[in-house]
């Protein structure tokens, strides 16, 4: 594929790599094309192109542009080639054979739906600009952009058409006992990306974790999904196919690099500092990198926020990664670390190769890992902390670092920690005696009784067995039969509920996802208790950052709830005006 005569470039399809099989017969089209500039814009006009149902068909590919379009940035970019029609993008698509080239990449050449219709209208083609294109066919790729962008007019509308609706209706109250305690079940906010059942647990866009783990695309031989299809199914809500999830690794790929400047603050913080603290430093360390930062100090349009805080969040889940193994490698080894394989290797294993792991069972688990703690709807501490920050307008490496924050407490994230050092000391303190239900039993209520919490066990809105804990469990019985931590864990789910019940204090006496996490990292060899919640946070920045993208782009407000004082209820309740 040498480039084409100037102005005639050739494009030519290169056999799918993937077959995709369409739905009704579709006939590759035979094209022509002729290719023109309209300032930084790149467009392609094709003289004949034949499109069966279904109608979008995508291609990325290579292109090298002679001389470079634009000086400063390399001459290949990549990018994704669209044949129209296409409604979800383009309202009204011209009828005309053109193709669209968006540019990502360095350059960021993009002709826009909306910019197409007047790049129909030019007709000269720019001479002297070959264009040689690599195709590789990943028919039904489209970006995580423009997959997310053609959706929210029509969330916007659905959300307008609730508020008209319902807008008076009640959702909940809220008594005195829910306003003096954590608010807990009041529905006082909305959540797009997953939603708890206390029952069931958790779903991701409406599908359960072992529907995930059927549905959505995995690593070859693998049984988990892809983290980065978590974050395209909780984005966009659509599962996405394997194409696409390439095309997010190598946008997470080409955004991976660490600033030299964070390196440097990272590289600085004591390496006995709490890895959790150390997560969140390098977190605010990335934060000059925002986007939306940017945008808004230029005075960006409101309207478009979300792409801003899209950007971020792309820039963000690339990134944390490596400043998390950074930080694992520095606080537990000598800080060397193999370097990061982004787009060669999916988030979860090289996430574990940057640790220095390069066991395929553990790049299995770190899938799991990382799928399991993406999401749980808006309430809890973490996401409802990166929502709440974001209200702000405080872009989303501010908003994530609110939400680690909360992660790094102990009734919420850091209890993964909790639970392999408290299993490590009843260990110490069971010595050479048989491991029993009734030796078990006796060392939880001395944690009762010393006015603790047991670790692991309990939810604020779950009345069941986590489905994560269960996940887990499967992963054990699966990989690690005979693991004497696992079957420690086993036999305390056994005895826990019914301690916690006997003590009659708690909602649910069943284990969360916390109580497992531990012993299955450590089976593998990354023993560093301390280190679990930081794994937690890299894997819930996938739910958080989907779910504020959304938040821009609904327009969600500030977020300020009314508080009141105990003078003012009591004065309320006694019919007085309460003034304190
Ligand atoms: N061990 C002992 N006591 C408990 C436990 C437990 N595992 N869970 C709840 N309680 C107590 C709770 O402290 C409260 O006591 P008090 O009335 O003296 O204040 C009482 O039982 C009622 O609490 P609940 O309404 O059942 O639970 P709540 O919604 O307040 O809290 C948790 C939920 C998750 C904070 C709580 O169950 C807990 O502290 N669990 C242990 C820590 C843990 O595993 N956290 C991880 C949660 C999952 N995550 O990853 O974030
Ligand atoms: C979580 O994953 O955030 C925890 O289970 C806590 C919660 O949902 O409240």
């Amino acid at each position: 594929m040498g480039p084409g005569p100037p102005g005639r470039p050739t494009l030519t399809r290169v056999t799918d790599r993937r077959p995709w099989q369409p739905r009704a017969q579709r006939r590759v089209p035979v094209v022509s094309p002729r290719e023109y500039r309209r300032g930084r814009r790149v467009c392609v006009r094709v003289q004949q192109a034949s499109i069966a149902p279904p109608p979008l068909e995508v291609c990325s590919y290579t292109a090298s542009f002679t001389p470079p379009l634009d000086p400063r940035a390399a001459s290949t970019v990549t990018g994704l080639l669209i044949l129209p029609p296409c409604r979800s993008l383009c309202p009204s698509p011209p009828l005309s054979p053109l193709l669209w080239l968006f540019l990502s990449g360095s350059t960021m050449l993009r002709v826009g739906a909306t910019r197409l219709a007047r790049a129909a209208a030019a007709r000269s083609a720019a001479p002297g600009l070959g264009l040689r294109f690599k195709t590789t066919d990943t028919s039904g790729v489209l970006g995580i952009k423009e997959a997310l962008s053609s959706k929210i007019p029509a969330a916007i509308a659905d959300v307008k058409a609730v508020r008209e609706a319902y807008g008076d209706e009640q959702l909940g109250t809220c008594t005195v006992t829910q306003a003096y305690g954590g608010m807990r079940s009041v529905k006082a906010m909305t959540y797009e990306t997953s939603l708890l059942d206390a029952e069931e647990g958790i779903r991701f866009r409406g599908m359960t974790l072992p529907e995930c783990q059927a549905a959505l695309p995995r690593a070859p031989g693998g049984g988990e999904p892809l983290p980065e299809a978590i974050f395209w199914l909780l984005l966009t809500g659509d599962v996405p196919n394997d194409a696409q999830v390439n095309a997010l690794r190598e946008e997470f790929a080409s955004r991976s690099k660490l600033p030299a400047d964070a390196v440097a603050v990272i590289d600085a913080l004591p390496t006995d500092m709490h890895p959790m603290t150390q997560l969140n430093a390098g977190v605010l360390a990335l934060q000059p990198q925002s986007a939306m930062a940017a945008a808004y100090e230029k005075g960006v349009h409101k309207s478009t926020y979300w792409e801003y805080c899209l950007d971020d969040a792309l820039t963000l889940l690339a990134q944390l990664p490596e400043v998390a193994a950074r930080i694992y490698r520095r606080s537990f080894h000598d800080g060397s670390m193999t370097p990061s394989a982004a787009g060669e290797l999916d988030m979860g294993a090289n996430y574990a190769r940057m640790m220095g792991f390069d066991d395929p069972k553990f790049d299995e688990l770190m899938r799991l890992y990382l799928t399991i703690h993406a999401d749980h709807e808006g309430g809890n501490v973490s996401a409802h902390a990166v929502r709440l920050v974001g209200s702000a307008l405080s872009d989303p490496f501010l908003s994530f670092s609110g939400g680690l924050a909360g992660l790094a407490g102990p009734l919420h994230g850091l209890a993964n920690q909790e639970v392999l050092r408290w299993l490590m000391e009843m260990k110490v303190s069971l010595g050479s005696k048989e491991m029993t239900k009734e030796s078990l039993t006796g060392l939880v209520w001395d944690v009762l009784n010393a006015g603790k919490v047991v670790p692991g066990f309990g939810h604020a809105v779950l009345r069941k067995t986590d489905p994560r804990y269960t996940c887990q469990r499967e992963f054990a019985l699966k990989h690690m039969p005979d693991d004497e931590m696992f079957k420690m864990v086993s036999m305390l789910y056994e005895v826990v509920p019914a301690v916690l019940t006997e003590q009659g204090k708690v909602k649910n006496p069943f284990p969360n996802v916390d109580a497992h996490s531990g012993v299955l990292l450590r089976h593998y060899g990354l023993t560093e208790a301390r280190y679990y919640t930081v794994m937690f946070g890299v894997s819930r920045a996938i739910g958080t950052l989907a779910s504020l993208v959304w938040d821009r782009a609904l327009g969600l407000p500030i977020e300020r709830p009314k508080s009141v004082t105990t003078g003012w209820i009591k004065a309320h309740f006694e019919g007085k005006a309460g003034k304190k």
